[in-house]
């Protein structure tokens, strides 16, 4: 009986330098998967090693994400479950400041519900046990920023691109006591609502969404530190940025965060 090839391991340290590259320059890349065969653990691998590039450089972690934890775009993307990736203190777009277009790609942004830490979480916990490690809650606007051609990816491109984590803005935060089950949400572009959801929509409620962080963190050697930020995932469709633009996302009962666009794209200017 012919005995199937066995797969080739992929070269983790070409691929994230490819990524990291297409990240720092704002030049897109070709899909890896029309090339490369990655499975999800190899994506995962990906991912840490492009985030390991960035900390090198004098990066510093500063949290997690989950994505494609809405419904609509879980079904888009053909996945059973959502995706996690890594934040660093490099992505933090200052409440109220300017975002500089030149250093993305095609930038969009997400309405979501940020987590702070106090305590470590890791592996299978309630929601309500991850509430227990929770020190604060904000209003958070996730900037996505895929570094493949045209935001075409499969899933693996996707983990392996960090789950387009490219940037993320931070509101005031509040003190955990309010339950951010079902909080309205609305995203602004100078003033006039171009999304408006609610947090039901990030996996029925955001704690469910923070639960998952640290068992997917677990599942792929990460780990969730005290002083971390958790973006839980966006309420809504992602919207396109364009050059000159305010941005302001409002959150029932945790007020508001935004900043301005400033520049143009790199791919604009090419
Ligand atoms: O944060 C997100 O839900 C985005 C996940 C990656 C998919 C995309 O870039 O649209
Ligand atoms: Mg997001």
């Amino acid at each position: 009986m012919a005995r199937a090839a066995r797969r080739a391991a992929p070269d983790i340290a070409r691929l994230a330098r490819l990524l990291d590259d297409a990240a720092r320059t704002g030049i897109p890349i070709p899909q890896l998967a029309a090339t490369e065969t990655l499975n999800l653990d190899d994506a995962y691998k990906l991912q840490a090693a492009v985030v390991e590039r960035r900390l090198d450089r004098g990066d510093e972690r500063s949290g997690a994400k989950m994505g494609l934890t809405s419904r609509a775009k879980a079904a888009q993307m053909g996945v059973a479950e959502p995706i996690y990736a890594r934040l660093t203190r490099g992505m933090l777009i200052d409440d109220g400041g300017a975002l500089a277009l030149a250093a993305y790609v095609r930038p969009k942004v997400e309405c979501e519900i940020a987590f702070l830490l106090k305590a470590p979480l890791a592996g299978r916990v309630s929601p309500a046990q991850a509430m227990t490690a929770v020190e604060a809650i904000a209003p958070a606007i996730e900037v996505i920023d895929s570094r493949y051609r045209d935001f075409k990816f499969s899933l693996t491109d996707v983990v392996a691109d960090n789950a387009s984590a490219a940037g993320y803005a931070i509101g005031p935060w509040h003190r955990p006591d309010c339950d951010v089950g079902n909080l309205g949400m609305v995203l602004e572009f100078d003033g006039r609502p171009v999304q408006i959801g609610s947090s039901a929509a990030i996996l029925g409620h955001p704690l469910r969404s923070l639960a998952m962080a640290a068992r997917l963190a677990a599942a792929t050697g990460d780990r969730l530190e005290p002083g971390f930020v958790i973006l839980a995932g966006s309420a809504t469709a992602a919207e396109s940025l364009r050059p000159g633009v305010s941005v302001r996302l409002a959150v029932e009962q945790l007020g508001c965060v935004g900043f301005r666009v400033a520049g143009q794209a790199a791919q604009q200017q090419q």
